[in-house]
């Protein structure tokens, strides 16, 4: 059975009932910097760190002791636990959901697992044209223990906002096909060029799974969500343009425009590395925001995108070892490059490396709390 999918979030969703809808996190998203008549905002400027839960903090490995890691994402509990964890320990203003990019191939029925010190890695890669014909269906039912999670953060987190996430065709399309974590993701560009068929019927699965992913966190609680195109950056532009950009803008369909019934809708963003050069491309997938990765200045950011792209980023994480001195003097000059936007959420330009002492991402949080916004 088909049914058109609806664009209202439930009554209780925490977008819809305001509890999240005028939080720091969303003001920025939304680009309030310039909305008309906007007052100056007076609430803090807002943090959050891509990776912020895991193995930089004590009470996450200690959480995780002898539970896979795709078996913890799918335990509601533990989910739920680790996702808060950083929020209450950093006083970040947004939780990102603790889950993976490939929990929509394991709820799918794909053999996958996340091997420590490695990632995730298929039991078979999806090479050939039957290999992506056998991929199985994802049934929405699946999705059962992620919404169960959402329901139970969100309950906890109150006015501070959950973002949802997944991974974007192509990255996803990269681990099937190499099965498991390539350094150029020679795979998948070879297949777009020896196999275009196979690559497009491919993506398109994957655009499905992932859309349909970042839906239920959203219908579940979720106030805004976040696409992941972290090897994006091996693309030169023309191939993105052709091959993967359309494939991205399908899987943001499934989220575009997702509001409660006063309208008020939960803001996209879109990330990846190394993407500096398909910027521009990565905006027109249809995301509200662009997350920008270490390499590329946020003023230059804006000056490519136009001022009113709201942005994402960019602290590097190579600063987090730095005397705080030379960290703190960083985190200012990524503010100063971000005044430029609609709006700024300050990140950093890629995930806390594992290694990271937890006590420097709190004392950043309370650094970029203590500037004016
Ligand atoms: O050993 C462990 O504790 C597992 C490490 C780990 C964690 C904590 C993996 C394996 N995934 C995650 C959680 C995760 N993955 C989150 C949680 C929320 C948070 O940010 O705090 C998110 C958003 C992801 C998304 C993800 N998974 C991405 C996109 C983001 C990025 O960092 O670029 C990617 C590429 C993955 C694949 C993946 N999963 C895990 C690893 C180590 C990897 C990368 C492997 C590689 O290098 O190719």
């Amino acid at each position: 059975m088909t049914t058109t999918p609806t664009s209202q979030l439930p009554a209780d969703h925490p977008l819809t009932s305001g509890l999240t809808s005028e939080s720091a996190l969303l003001n920025q998203y939304r680009g309030s910097r310039t909305s008309a008549g906007a007052p100056a905002s007076p609430e803090r400027r807002p943090v959050w760190f891509m990776r912020q839960a895991g193995r930089s903090l004590p009470e996450y490995r200690e959480l995780r002791e002898g539970t896979s890691m795709l078996d913890s994402c799918l335990n509601p509990d533990m989910a739920s636990e680790i996702t808060l964890q950083p929020v209450r320990r950093h006083d970040v203003d947004a939780a990102i959901f603790f889950s993976d990019i490939v929990i929509p191939l394991r709820l799918a029925g794909v053999g996958v697992e996340i091997k420590p010190g490695v990632g995730p890695v298929l039991d078979a890669p999806v090479r050939t044209a039957a290999d992506v014909a056998a991929l199985p269906e994802l049934d929405d039912a699946a999705f059962a223990p992620i919404t169960e999670a959402i329901q139970r953060t969100t309950a906890e987190l109150g006015s501070t906002p959950l973002i949802g996430f997944a991974g974007a065709p192509f990255t996803l399309a990269a681990y099937m096909v190499e099965g498991r974590p390539s350094r150029d993701h020679l795979g998948p560009r070879a297949m777009m060029h020896t196999d275009p068929q196979t690559w497009n019927a491919l993506a398109a699965w994957a655009a499905d799974v992932s859309g349909r992913f970042m839906r239920a966190q959203l219908m579940a609680g979720a106030s805004a969500a976040q696409l992941f195109d972290s090897w994006a950056g091996s693309l030169g532009r023309a191939d993105y343009q052709r091959h993967v950009l359309p494939h991205s803008t399908a899987a943001l369909s499934h989220v575009s425009g997702l509001s409660g019934p006063d309208g008020v809708s939960a803001p996209l963003v879109h990330f990846g590395t190394g993407t500096s050069e398909i910027l521009d491309l990565l905006k027109t997938a249809g995301a509200d925001v662009v997350g920008v990765d270490y390499r590329l200045n946020l003023s230059e950011a804006t000056r490519r995108l136009g001022p009113e792209t709201p942005l994402q980023g960019n602290i590097d994480p190579a600063f987090l070892t730095a005397d705080w001195s030379v960290l703190e003097a960083h985190v200012r000059e990524v503010i100063a490059a971000g005044s430029g936007a609609a709006g700024h959420v300050l990140n950093l330009g890629h995930g806390v490396p594992p290694e990271t002492d937890p006590a420097v991402l709190t004392r950043v949080v309370e650094l970029i709390h203590s500037i004016d916004p």
